[in-house]
């Protein structure tokens, strides 16, 4: 009897429960948590579940999406067989078949298309889900496309970028030994518990936090030694004033930046432009109190900074306000040392977990050479020369507009079409196609397109490879039969792959084989034995990293520095893209006068992760419907009182929601979540206001207008 089957017994006492207690983990969120689950099940039903103590991700800990597990994996909308359309596009009429109809199906009309138009004519995307996206992508070279591509056209991958052009490698915050935090677009409350947890433990324990945020939050309030409130997308420039008054103060650290740092005199000379007489009309932050940044700055020298996927990079000067923000470590002397930012290698789906694998030969080794240009590789052109993958974000473009080849067939795995901006033009798109496969554990409405739909499987119903920070791994195992005749992705894409006998005799192995080959094998583990313990284990030593041993050694740029300048882009002037992180406003054309407010979407509630938990009861609860934060002395002067119905305009179209009065943001802004099917907030974007440099959308900064509606 093991502690947890103690518990059970002590609990009801006397009684032989029936209960078994399982390990499994919580893919509600990103691959960075996957917090271990008990899972209580009893008639091969899960009846509770709750975190398992001492689990290095969540030690014993559940946050609000992850209480949600029971109901996600029995949400009613599960799709339960392989499901074929029989009526128009969208209106969500299907069939039953069989999985080796499907297959048949598919496989006719992937190598029809391919056939007809050829292999780059069939796009293979993957939504939010990470886990199988190795084997995606493989498939996809299998095949002979150029064009995998996911939801990271949105999220992380500018991030990426802008470590890549600035160090070569991602960086990673040393909070452990850091003065100070600069806590840049920073809410760890509502969007990672466990950082919210480790902040506030560093807080009591001295450390302090510049919180720049366009949003008073938790952070801001709990955190805050000094709190900037810029308007949104505005950052970049708030970060060059700051770096021009730690510049013309000597608060710099010029011993380093002449050793290490590439581009400080161009870079100095541009943000000299960044001061008093026009840094509040730029940000709406006064100069007193970019000066009290620099301040802290300069009396905490240690600094080091998050990393922040999502808000800093969801504007179209996205990517280059995230240079502008990490300068500032760079000219301090705070990168790759002790209390800065460090490099750190992923370690398997982009999160660093201290030890290295060789994913990314697997991803690689077959990628087809000479094949078309991806999508978006012409648009984006930095975007294509870091990543190689299709930027997804100029997909429904080239499907309706067949330029410069046509897309006819996408082979999809949760596929989210409202992620897009301007998403009923992604729906238009997915009319245009001859032929679209949707793999989903729930109906979706994007589902509602397919020609043919895959059940998808949740990871309660699953076994899947897990590393985390510190040297650990695990590998889960199924708590319960798959509901229906759901499988799960990798078992799809590998019986795929066999069915149509693709050239790839490793893929066709399966995942297991692969996480054995090329990540486990280096540390003299079988994925047998870690199924088989009860946590997590060590399998490998993660050393902290020497003082400037990257900078020493070389960094991985054309120049081996930290480049403020980056010599990629110096180096390609036909992209028309600029080397030094130059500010530009992050606005869309649209008139002020008839469009005087901004949108902003996305940031996080606790209760949500995009689309996947607004069907589920309990969470929705929390906040029943739609609902945009407007500040008060706004509302005031539109008449409008708490819950009053608003209508949001943009140039693209208007929704229609709740309003809620509050002081947190400041005037003129308004802001909702996503992932709505009533009230979708991406329909109201324009697909062409992207960033150029990473072909992100603009989901915080379209302009719109606010009217009452009875
Ligand atoms: N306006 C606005 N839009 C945004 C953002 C924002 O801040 N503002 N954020 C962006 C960001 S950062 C992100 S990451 C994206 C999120 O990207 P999306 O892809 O939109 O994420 P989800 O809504 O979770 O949708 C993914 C789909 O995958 C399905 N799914 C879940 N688990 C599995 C599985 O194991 N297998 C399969 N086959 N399917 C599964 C879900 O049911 C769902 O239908 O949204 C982006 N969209
Ligand atoms: N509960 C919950 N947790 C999630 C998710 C979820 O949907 N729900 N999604 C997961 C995913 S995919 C991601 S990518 C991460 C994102 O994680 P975070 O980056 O933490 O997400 P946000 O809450 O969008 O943004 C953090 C803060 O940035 C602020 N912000 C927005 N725009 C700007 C800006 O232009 N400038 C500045 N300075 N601040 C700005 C917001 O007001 C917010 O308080 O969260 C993950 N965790
Ligand atoms: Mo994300």
């Amino acid at each position: 009897m093991n502690d947890l089957e103690k518990r059970i017994k002590a609990k009801i006492p006397g009684k032989d429960t029936g209960i078994e207690i399982k390990h499994t983990m919580c893919d509600i969120c990103s691959p960075g948590m996957h917090c271990g689950i008990n899972a209580y099940v009893k008639d091969g039903k899960v009846i509770k579940i709750e975190g398992i103590d001492g689990h290095p991700a969540n030690d014993g800990k559940l946050c609000t999406k992850g209480l949600a597990n029971r109901q996600y994996i029995y949400r009613e909308d599960r799709i339960k067989t392989p499901l074929r359309r029989t009526g128009e596009r969208g209106e969500g009429k299907f069939e039953p078949i069989s999985w080796e109809e499907a297959y048949k199906v598919i496989a006719e009309n992937l190598n029809q298309s391919k056939e007809t138009y050829g292999a780059e004519s069939v796009a293979f995307y993957s939504g939010y889900s990470k886990w199988y996206r190795q084997l995606l992508r493989r498939f996809c070279y299998a095949f002979g496309s150029p064009n995998y591509g996911c939801e990271s056209s949105a999220c992380y991958t500018a991030t990426f970028m802008a470590w890549k052009l600035a160090a070569g490698e991602q960086g990673e915050p040393d909070m452990e030994h850091s003065d100070l935090f600069l806590g840049w677009a920073f809410n760890p409350f509502y969007s990672s518990y466990r950082g919210a947890q480790y902040a506030m433990m560093r807080k009591e324990q001295g450390m302090k936090f510049l919180i720049v945020d366009t949003r008073k939050t938790p952070a801001s309030e709990k955190l805050a030694d000094l709190f900037l409130q810029p308007r949104t997308g505005t950052d970049g420039a708030l970060a060059h004033a700051i770096a021009n008054v730690l510049i013309q103060r000597g608060w710099i650290d010029k011993e380093y930046i002449e050793k290490y740092v590439y581009g400080f005199e161009e870079y100095a000379e541009y943000v000299s432009q960044f001061d008093e007489t026009n840094i509040e009309a730029l940000t709406g932050v006064s100069y007193e109190q970019v000066v009290a940044a620099a301040e802290l700055i300069h009396e905490n020298p240690k600094m080091s900074c998050n990393e922040s996927s999502a808000p800093l990079c969801h504007h179209r000067n996205g990517l280059q306000n995230y240079r502008a923000v990490m300068a500032l470590l760079a000219i301090t002397g705070n990168f790759d040392c002790k209390g800065g930012q460090f490099l750190s290698p992923h370690t398997y789906m982009h999160v660093g977990c201290g030890f290295k694998t060789r994913e990314e030969e697997y991803l690689y080794e077959t990628k087809p050479q000479n094949t078309r240009l991806p999508v978006g590789a012409i648009r984006f052109p930095l975007w294509n020369y870091l990543e190689g993958e299709m930027q997804a974000m100029d997909l429904s473009r080239q499907i309706l507009e067949e330029s410069p080849y046509k897309v006819k067939t996408i082979f999809a795995l949760g596929m989210n079409a409202r992620m897009f901006p301007d998403s009923g033009k992604m729906f238009q798109a997915l009319k245009h196609l001859d032929f679209f496969v949707d793999t989903d554990l729930f109906m979706t409405d994007t589902a509602k397109y397919a020609d043919i739909v895959l059940p998808a499987c949740s990871s309660f119903e699953r076994g899947e490879f897990k590393p985390y920070p510190g040297g650990f791994a695990w590998y889960t195992s199924p708590v319960i039969e798959p509901i229906g005749q759901a499988k799960s992705d990798v078992q799809i894409i590998t019986e795929l792959a066999r069915y149509m006998n693709l050239p790839d005799e490793q893929l066709k192995e399966g995942y297991e084989s692969f996480v054995q080959k090329y990540i486990l094998d280096d540390y003299n583990v079988t994925v047998e034995e870690l199924k088989k313990v009860e946590l997590p284990k060590k399998i490998a030593e993660v050393n902290f990293p020497e003082d400037y041993g990257d900078l020493k050694h070389g960094l991985k740029t054309m120049t081996g520095k930290f480049e403020l300048k980056s010599s990629i882009i110096e180096q390609h002037p036909e992209w028309g893209l600029d080397a030094l992180p130059t500010y530009k406003s992050p606005l869309d054309d649209a008139d002020e006068e008839a469009y005087p407010f901004v949108l902003t979407s996305g940031s996080r509630i606790p209760n949500a992760i995009h689309s996947r938990l607004h069907g589920v009861p309990n969470n929705r609860s929390l906040r029943p419907e739609p609902t945009a934060d407007m500040n008060s002395l706004d509302c005031e002067q539109l008449g409008l009182k708490e819950h009053d119905n608003i209508k949001i305009s943009t140039l693209r179209g208007s929704i229609v929601v709740k309003v809620h009065l509050t002081q947190t943001i400041p005037q003129g802004l308004v802001n909702l979540y996503h992932g709505y099917s009533e009230a979708d907030t991406n329909k109201l974007m324009d697909s062409n206001h992207l960033d150029p440099y990473s072909g992100f959308p603009a989901y915080r900064s379209t302009r719109c207008m606010v009217e009452k509606k009875e």
